[in-house]
């Protein structure tokens, strides 16, 4: 590279990198309705807010740390006063900085912790979010508003379920739902409650297409559609009821076959039969099962 090349080089690098750091965010964090941005300044995040409010800095870590999700997504209102909140990974801490009252919240962890994949949502019905941590054998919700922390102990081996943080019983706010062994088990953090279905020994939410976990007779909250084994099992965390239906020992649920086929509210299942080729689908609204014989080519 030329002097010259150089030189042009270091000057738009110096413009594009501000005194302040690395622009990570641009969203109200001091609750006045102006965008303010938010940079990592190395051991601190600097915010210059947009409303000629000035600089603020906070300092989080001499070592390692990044934002929640290592994204700006991570950074939205948790405590229902207006101004987004900023959850950062501190290690062995979960800081939360609150920059409409200049403050900092510490929740500490020891040991492997996350907060959960879309585990930032409301989950007790009243304004912010609640975070949902997954903390080795337990499954910790974070109430910034109340600076409430509620672990409950989910066992050794345990997975949160692909899209299953979300409405389950039609109250207000999130449910969380987890794969631990032969059990299902949902926790409702707004009633600070956990309840276990026993499914089987080798079973999981169908993961075809998106609806899994969606709603399936027509009333508030998502079910779950569980393949598990010879069984389709439908859970109504709403009822905590279980609808067992036996299909045959080979079957598997449609691409995107998580759907409402029949116009009536709630999604229906539709699968095909191994060998075959027999078409079901399952309507959990009304607990019938419509088949069709296509062949047996089955889906082609
Ligand atoms: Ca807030
Ligand atoms: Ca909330
Ligand atoms: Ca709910
Ligand atoms: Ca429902």
């Amino acid at each position: 590279m030329k002097l010259s090349a150089l030189a042009l080089f270091l000057v738009v690098f110096t413009c594009s990198v501000f005194a302040q750091g690395v622009l990570i965010g641009t969203i109200d964090v001091n609750g006045d309705g102006v965008a303010d941005n938010i940079y990592n300044s190395g051991s601190s995040i600097t915010i210059v807010h947009g409303n000629n409010g000035g600089t603020r800095s906070y300092f989080i870590s001499s070592g390692s740390w990044s934002l929640v999700f290592g994204n700006s997504s991570s950074i939205v209102d948790l405590d229902g006063v207006a101004g987004a909140e900023i959850p950062v990974n501190v290690g062995g801490a979960l800081m939360v900085i609150t920059d409409k009252t200049q403050s900092v919240h510490n929740y500490n962890f020891s040991g492997d912790w996350a907060v959960a994949p879309g585990g930032i949502t409301d989950m007790d019905g009243v304004a912010g979010a609640e975070m949902a941590v997954i903390n080795g054998s337990y499954l910790t919700i974070i109430t910034q508003r109340t600076f409430n922390v509620v672990s409950y102990n989910i066992g050794t081996n345990w997975s949160i379920v692909p899209t299953g943080i979300t409405d389950m019983d039609g109250v207000a706010g999130a449910e969380i739902a987890m794969a631990s062994g032969s059990n299902l088990v949902i926790v409702t953090p707004k009633t600070s409650s956990m309840h276990s279905y026993t499914i089987g020994a080798n079973w999981a939410v169908a993961t075809s297409g998106v609806n899994g976990v969606s709603d399936m007779d027509g009333k508030p909250g998502a079910e779950l559609a569980i393949v598990s084994g010879s069984n389709l099992v439908i859970v109504t965390p709403r009822t905590q009821s279980i609808a067992s239906y036996t299909i045959a020992t080979n079957w598997s649920i449609l691409s995107n076959g998580i759907q409402n086929f029949n116009g009536k509210a709630g999604n229906d299942i539709a699968l095909v039969v191994g060998g075959t080729g027999q078409l079901r689908v399952v309507h959990p609204a009304d607990g019938s099962i419509n088949s069709y014989s296509t062949g047996s080519t089955g889906t082609s």
